[in-house]
This record gives structure tokens, sequence and C-alpha cells, in this order.
């Protein structure tokens, strides 16, 4: 028997396997489209079905826990009406998530049915080793295998330290030293990421996008520039992308995480300001600040009594606290760092001396 949605499907090229055509025979009887997620709104999806290019409507009752709620990667079962909905979403091969609150047990996931988790670091800027450990946790729970990238090695002091140095952090994981400027490394982590589906991981400005487009062979992701005062990217990706590589696989974008810590206030923030931050989604500049710039969606909302301007307001009070959280978290971790290098210190020290006794 023949699938109508065999290798020659349209869907091929975004991962669809004949495993996952024969864990969807069930929904096929009852009616059901196969399609990939490629965005999460409020309320709806953009994915992509074997026809092209769906937004579909997610009832209500789906998003109770976070972690169940459908994200960029996933594969669902939509009904293919004039409005088609979504029904199910089949079980996830793997995912990325993100711890939220540290009491709470939710989780949110950033990516799902990922292969291939590839660590961004920036080599333009001294390296954080407790955030680098953080995202390759990240990357290994989730089911995926992390690869390293050291970015913007035409702006390294000295790549070869710093990559010796991480390769001490990170035994057995592939590093790539890679620049978008000169080429360099590209075809190694091109090669390295093969068929599956890859997700791009890490702070905002180190060079996620600009690695994305280099693999794509043209801009279809948004980059962004770096702020002079502090070398940090800003908002430059707004949103999570899907997109088909040429060579084979698939890859996913994801706005920059400041930190992946146990607070993650960030999330705190995605909650609490859901219909701001939907509504920045749509703003004209990727890092609108949501104050004076043309074509702001925010401002737009507030001018015509959408959102009350406290609103703006208490989401701008909120970021400045997440990113002191986030500050003060890379500060509390790296003290974390130094008791445990100690304890193990103490306790080498222990064994030693007692070795000596029995000599
Ligand atoms: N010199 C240099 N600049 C880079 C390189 N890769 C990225 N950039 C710049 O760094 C900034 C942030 O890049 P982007 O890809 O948007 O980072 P993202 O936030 O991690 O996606 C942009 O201005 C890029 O042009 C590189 O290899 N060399
Ligand atoms: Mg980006
Ligand atoms: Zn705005």
């Amino acid at each position: 028997m023949t699938s109508p949605f065999s290798n020659s499907s349209a869907l091929s090229r975004y991962g669809w396997t004949q495993a996952l055509d024969d864990a969807f025979a069930g929904h096929r009887e009852a009616g059901l489209v196969p399609a990939r997620i490629l965005r999460v709104h409020r309320g709806s999806c953009d994915a992509i079905a074997e026809h092209g290019p769906v937004r579909a409507t997610i009832p209500a009752s789906r998003s109770a826990d976070p972690v169940d709620a459908p994200c960029t990667g996933d594969w669902a079962a939509l009904r293919p009406d004039r409005d088609p909905e979504l029904v199910a979403l089949l079980a996830r091969r793997s995912s990325v998530v993100r711890a939220s609150a540290a009491r709470s047990s939710h989780g949110q996931v950033l990516a799902a049915n990922v292969d291939t988790v590839v660590v961004a670091v920036s080599l333009a800027a001294p390296l954080n080793a407790a955030r680098l450990e953080r995202f390759l946790a990240l990357g290994w729970a989730g089911g995926a295998r992390p690869v390293i990238a050291l970015t913007k090695a035409d702006l390294a002091a000295d790549a070869a330290a710093v990559e010796s140095e991480v390769r001490s952090l990170a035994p057995g994981v592939d590093i790539v030293v890679t620049s978008v400027a000169t080429g360099q490394g590209m075809d190694v982590l091109a090669a390295l990421l093969g068929e599956g589906t890859t997700v791009l991981l890490g702070p905002s400005g180190v060079g996620k996008s600009s690695i994305g487009n280099a693999l794509l062979g043209e801009e279809l992701l948004a980059t962004g520039a770096v702020r002079a005062q502090d070398g940090k990217g800003r908002h430059t990706t707004v949103r999570r992308e899907l997109v088909p590589l040429r060579a084979g696989g698939v890859l996913i974008d994801t706005p920059g995480l400041r930190a992946v810590s146990l607070h993650d206030a960030a999330d705190g923030l995605e909650q609490v300001f859901a219909e701001i931050e939907r509504l920045a989604e749509s703003c004209r500049f990727g890092d609108c600040a949501h104050d004076t710039e043309p074509g702001c969606a925010v401002q737009a909302a507030i001018r015509a009594g959408e959102v009350a301007e406290r609103r703006l307001d208490g989401y701008r009070k909120l970021q400045r606290e997440a990113a002191w959280e986030a500050a003060r978290t890379d500060a509390r971790l790296r003290g974390d760092r130094v008791n445990r290098q100690k304890a193990i210190t103490s306790h080498l020290r222990a064994t030693y001396k007692f070795r000596d006794q029995q000599l």
C-alpha cells in the first residue's frame, strides 16, 4: 500500500517519515491530516500541511499544562475544515524544555522533535561557563544531541584558548569554530547536523540566526545588530522559525535566552503579559521598545484602547526585574561552582591523606 505521505510528499522536507506516517494511521482514519507546527500564537498556530501552510485554531482546553501545549516542531493532527483545528499532537520523540520558576513543576517547551541542539557561544565575548553548562544540560535532558558552535571567530582574540576551555567543560561534545564573516567552519557544522531537526540555542546576539542563514544559503531568518554599549543583541529574533534546509534536515531558530535559570523570570513575563508579547510580534522592528518607534503594534493597541497603558508600564518594570534576576542567578551559579570545586578538593585531600597513611 503506498501512503499519500510517502517521501515524495511536501511534508518529507519538514521531517515527515514512514514511522510518523504509521503513527498517524488512526488519525487519518478519523479524517484528520498531519502538519508540522512552525510557530505558535495565542489560540492558534502556523503549520505546514501536505498542501502548504495553514493557520489552525488551538482549542482553549489544550493549553492548561504548558508542557502539553503545542510548540514549534510538534507534529499535529488537524481537522481540515475551512477553519482548520488542531485536534491532537503525535507523541514527541524529544523536546527542549526550559524550566519555569523553581517551585513550579511546569516547564516551557521551546522546540519539539529535535535531533540536534546547536549551542551557540560567541568568541567575541568572555566565556560564561555556567551558562554554557546549562544550555548543554537543556539539550541533553530533552533527548537531543548537543553540538557547540563557537561563533564570530573573526572577532576572537584567541579562539584556540577558548576552544580548549570549552572542550574541558563539554567532554565528548562536538565543537565547531565558526564565522559567518569568513565562512569558517560552516561546512563542518552542516555535515554534523545531517538530516534531522536542529534547533539553535543560546543568548541573544551570539549569531544564531546568522548561522541559520549561512546554513540555509539565504537570508530567511531575521538577524540583528549588537548594541554598542554592552555587546549584547536585543530581541534580534522575534519569532521561532522552522525552515527546511536545502541539503536535507530542518532548522529551528529560537529567540535568545538570556540565561536558562531556575528562577526564570522571563517565563513569568511571557505568561503574565501574554497579550503584550503577542502584540510585540507584529511591531515593525524586531527590537521595538514600544516607545516612539514607527509601526509599534503595542502603542497602536494602547491608542485603540485595547491595552491599558499601565500594562505596558508593568511589563517594562518586570522586564527590568527579569534582567536583574538573570544577572543575579548567573552570579549565584558561579558561586555554586566555586563551592562544588572546594568540596571536591577537600574530598580529594582526605582521600590522599588516607592513602598516605596506608602506605
Ligand atoms: N563579525 C561577525 N559578526 C557576526 C557573526 N555572526 C553574527 N554576527 C553579527 O552579530 C549580530 C547578531 O547576530 P544574530 O545572528 O542576529 O544573533 P542571534 O540573536 O543569536 O540570532 C548581527 O549583527 C550579526 O551580523 C560573525 O561570524 N562575525
Ligand atoms: Mg536570532
Ligand atoms: Zn513595539
